[in-house]
């Protein structure tokens, strides 16, 4: 059931409705860029550009899973598949891991350009937003890195990449990311490190190179899990790596040592441009392997609902749910309009002070440097329902006993509410929003009753008025 590659999916896409196929030529130079970001704001279909400008031959996708939808189709789910289902399927496959299997050849090695042949310029990157440091080869793509020492270790990971010149990109490359943690080695040994960026194929294993499996572990395992079948590589042509073999565009080379050029800034995942331009890592290329007229996968991130909000906030919200385990926790979930800041979780009024242990435990794991927002309410609240949220915020959340403020905690460079000297430090703040009704108010005389269909009528009314719904003409 798994897709071959990323044409399959857009077949798919299309018999769905979920693609539009732009045949006039669009400019790369920022049109490209805005067509995509209007889309999302208006939950539109992906798009296919057809032509695009100074790359003959070359196609674009916007928006590959863009919407929850595509996201759900991405897995083989049912277009309809609810945010709930789909972040319960994702993670009940994430924790059934599958290697991937070595094949001999695919379709990434139909065109094989090497030397003078290397040109990053002509797949039609686009200039994304106004404002970007440069035009983006990879913003829905992956990079395959390998451990120097001889552990096994492959890494995949989604980190942007900016073209520099013919052969050279450059990129956000940070020392906490796994390719962070394995650039440092290299470069302490003065070694370049060898990469491969993976660009297209199914989009399983570009959403497998977006999460985490954390160091020593390889998120092609994961991809397998979420493909539920192995994923296939072939070797590339100049580096010791392994790839999709039917990826629309792979880019093999070294990550330099101690070299860094000016790259970025780039619109960002929680809506705005926050990262500065600085110098950072350079890749430079040794070759350059596609099928014939490769489709460049992007995805243009900012103000949600863009692929970072959803897939971020999948892989966050399993983060988050298995932090809480040991905790009396119903239900967790991450909005994607919280750009990955915002954990809504619903529990059982077990104890005094439940609402703040819960933000401690996410605080206390990997997310409390990712996700500074917290909100706790009783369990009967829908936490993936926004409008019931916002209506437990708005009535019982106490302006100043609810509201735990958290100065001193540990954020990163991208939260847009620190001043620009907090940002370089990731010196940050969190907050819990307590919207639980305090233990011990007296349920018969304390606590309001709800107005609800549920909550305030009589069990036999409500049978009586499900079972002549119908009848009385809704
Ligand atoms: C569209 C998109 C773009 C991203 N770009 C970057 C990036 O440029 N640099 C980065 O460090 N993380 C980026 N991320 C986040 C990483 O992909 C994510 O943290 C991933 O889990 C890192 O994997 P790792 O633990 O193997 O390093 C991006 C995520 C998405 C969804
Ligand atoms: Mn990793």
């Amino acid at each position: 059931m798994a897709f071959k590659d990323l044409r399959e999916f857009i077949e798919l896409l299309e018999r769905e409705n979920q693609l539009v196929r732009v045949k006039q030529e669009v400019d790369w130079n920022l049109e490209a860029g805005a067509i995509i970001r209007r889309a999302y704001e208006l939950q539109e279909r992906a798009s296919l550009f057809e032509k695009v400008k100074d790359a003959p031959g070359c196609r674009m996708m916007g928006g590959p899973c863009g919407t929850y939808a595509r996201m759900a189709l991405a897995m083989g789910m049912s277009a309809e598949a609810s945010v709930k289902e789909i972040a319960d399927e994702f993670d009940s496959r994430i924790q059934n891991k599958i290697k991937p299997m070595l094949v001999s050849t695919g379709s990434c090695k139909e065109n094989i350009l090497k030397g003078n042949d290397i040109d990053l310029f002509k797949f039609g990157a686009p200039m994304a937003h106004d404002g970007d440091g440069g035009r983006y080869i990879n913003t829905w793509g992956f990079i395959v890195t390998r451990d120097m020492e001889d552990t096994g270790w492959v890494n995949w990971g989604m980190y942007r990449q900016m073209i520099h010149t013919k052969n050279m990109m450059g990129g956000l490359i940070l020392p906490g990311q796994d390719i962070g943690r394995m650039y440092q080695k290299y470069e302490k040994a003065n070694k370049p490190m060898p990469f491969a960026t993976v660009i297209g194929g199914d989009p399983i294993c570009t959403i497998g190179g977006s999460l985490s499996a954390g160091p020593g572990e390889s998120e092609a395992d994961l991809a397998g899990g979420l493909r539920k079948s192995p994923v296939e590589l072939v070797k590339c042509e100049t580096v010791d790596i392994e790839v999709p073999s039917d990826a629309e565009l792979v880019i093999e080379g070294h990550v330099l040592p101690k070299v860094r050029v000016e790259e970025g800034p780039f619109g960002e995942y929680t809506g705005f441009r926050t990262s500065p331009r600085a110098p950072r890592p350079v890749y430079e290329v040794t070759c350059i392997t596609h099928r014939n007229n490769p489709i460049l996968t992007v995805s243009n991130m900012g103000t949600p609902v863009d692929e970072a909000d959803i897939v971020m906030t999948l892989a966050w919200r399993n983060e988050a749910a298995r932090a809480l385990k040991t905790l009396p926790v119903v239900e967790v979930a991450m909005p994607a309009y919280g750009s990955g800041h915002l954990v809504v979780v619903s529990v059982q009024r077990a104890y005094s002070g439940v609402a703040v242990h819960v933000a401690n435990a996410i605080w206390g794991s990997k997310l409390g440097y990712l996700v500074p927002m917290v909100i706790v309410v009783d369990d009967d609240v829908d936490v993936f329902n926004l409008g019931e949220v916002v209506h437990a915020v708005s009535t019982k959340c106490h302006p100043v006993r609810g509201v735990h403020s958290r100065p001193n905690t540990p954020g990163h460079a991208l939260y847009p509410f620190l001043s620009f000297e907090e940002r370089k430090w990731g010196r940050a703040a969190n907050l819990l929003l307590d919207c639980t009704w305090p233990v011990g108010w007296d349920p018969n005389i304390e606590i309001p009753p709800k107005a609800s269909f549920v909550n305030i009528y009589p069990k036999d009314v409500q049978e009586k008025v499900l079972g002549n719904w119908n009848k009385y003409g809704f």
